[in-house]
């Protein structure tokens, strides 16, 4: 390592004293690619600064919310102005309405919405709401899809479950996942042949419509219109879970984008422009089995408090208008094919893909992997070098393989030429040191 994090390196021996792994989500320790994990000082743009004052080229952006860069002034103007009036009230405000209304009115699939604080709120809640709803126990998932930390869906899960290699978690009881079944992703068969083994006991199929927690897998062309025809031969409901996809592959999500009709979708990160949100949503006849409308219930102290919705509203507002979303598409499948050019030019196998503002990049083999099982051949050793050949050229990108990248408005041509130049640079040297 060329450049020295001593300040990072005081600051994790501290966290760790107080903080299980000095982290408080796994991924940030770094573990995939070994070493220090940074400490993270400020954000600008598309910039971030780490307590040793090294400048980083961001494509983690908090995992997929900052669409707008850090610290956007548009983002943080709003959550001044908010704050001033208060933090959180615990009941009704006009903001919640507003933020609703722009994600009814962005994504195709959704009618009603209810806001909760994570991801994984707003998975477990679905989940919640199609048993609920179809009086059924069953929930399908796919291999390498991770919907957050709740313990259905703590079964051969992605991101950091895959990362770390937990294959299932320790505090999980058999109780909580004998009704969580797993089938191969873009796999329709093997859905269809838990659909016969199980007729009337599955209550919904769960899937990231583009996988993003085991890098970045897109659906075959068959596989979502697939599970829409399976889910309603059988009576379930079709959950999307659009937490990373939603807003990042399309305007309107991965459903707008396959011009599938999903009964619930998910939603998360971007919504929340760097604040704390999640949400649950769908047709109104289903969102209307939630309490206090229906019997289904579900709570939160702080779901849609008035910072996270302001942020949300700011973000939201930025990515409607004309051309900023194509914009930011434009410029990441230009990123991705660049990445293509300085692997091919120093002759490492790379597989790099694209959907709208967010990318993968495997270190494998190729063709272009399409499950879990192919996914896991990639080079992760690999991967851990070309992690740190970028970071310490100044680019930031997520430190595991199975992970994805995001881009901003901020990254704008002169930030991708600085990415490109680091990248022919690292695969250089990649090629140069193949076992180093
Ligand atoms: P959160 O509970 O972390 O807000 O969301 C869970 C979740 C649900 N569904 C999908 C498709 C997701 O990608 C996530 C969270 N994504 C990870 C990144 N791979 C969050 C990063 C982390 O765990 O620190």
């Amino acid at each position: 390592m060329t450049f020295a994090i001593p300040t990072s390196q005081a600051l994790y021996a501290r966290a760790q004293k107080v903080i299980p792994g000095g982290v408080n989500s796994p991924v940030r320790a770094f573990r995939a690619v070994g070493g220090t994990p940074l400490f993270i000082r400020r954000g600008q743009g598309p910039y971030v600064w780490d307590e040793d004052g090294h400048q980083f080229i961001d494509y983690v952006l908090s995992w997929g919310p900052l669409i707008a860069g850090h610290a956007h002034p548009k983002v943080v103007e709003a959550l001044t102005r908010t704050a001033q009036e208060g933090t959180s009230f615990g009941a009704p405000t006009r903001l919640e309405i507003e933020l609703a209304e722009m994600v009814v009115d962005m994504m195709p699939g959704v009618e009603m919405v209810r806001f909760v604080n994570s991801g994984t709120e707003a998975t477990m809640s679905a989940l919640r709401l199609a048993r609920a709803v179809t009086g059924r126990p069953k929930v399908i998932k796919f291999v390498g899809n991770y919907h957050g930390h709740a313990d259905a869906f703590l079964v051969r899960a992605g991101s950091g479950v895959a990362t770390l290699g937990l294959p299932d978690s320790p505090g999980v009881t058999p109780g909580t996942v004998q009704d969580t079944l797993t089938a191969t992703y873009n796999d329709l068969d093997a859905v269809r042949g838990l659909f016969e083994q199980f007729p009337d006991d599955i209550a919904a199929v769960i899937v990231e419509p583009v996988a993003g927690n085991m890098g970045l897998v897109p659906p075959k062309p068959d596989f979502l219109p697939g599970l829409r025809a399976l889910t309603r031969e059988h009576g379930a409901l079709l959950i999307f879970d659009e937490v990373m996809t939603g807003f990042r592959v399309h305007p309107g999500g991965a459903q707008a984008l396959y011009d599938i009709d999903p009964d619930i979708t998910t939603l998360g990160k971007v919504i929340g422009g760097g604040l704390p949100v999640g949400a649950y949503a769908g047709k109104a006849e289903i969102m209307r089995h939630v309490a206090p409308a229906g019997p289904m219930y579900q709570a939160g102290t702080l779901s849609g408090n008035p910072l996270a919705m302001a942020a949300g509203k700011a973000t939201l507002e930025i990515l409607r208008e004309p051309g900023v979303w194509d914009a930011i598409a434009a410029r990441t499948q230009r990123l991705v094919q660049g990445l293509q050019d300085a692997a091919a030019a120093a002759g490492v196998p790379v597989q790099a893909t694209a959907v709208g503002t967010m990318f993968g990049l495997f270190f494998h083999p190729g063709p272009a992997p399409t499950h879990w099982d192919e996914v896991k051949r990639s080079d992760t050793q690999r991967y851990a070098r070309w992690f740190w050949a970028m970071l310490e050229r100044g680019v930031y990108f997520a430190p595991s393989q199975f992970e994805v990248g995001f881009l901003s408005t901020e990254h704008d041509d002169a930030v991708l030429q600085r990415t490109l130049d680091a990248a022919y640079e690292a695969m250089r040297e990649l090629a140069q040191n193949p076992a180093a």
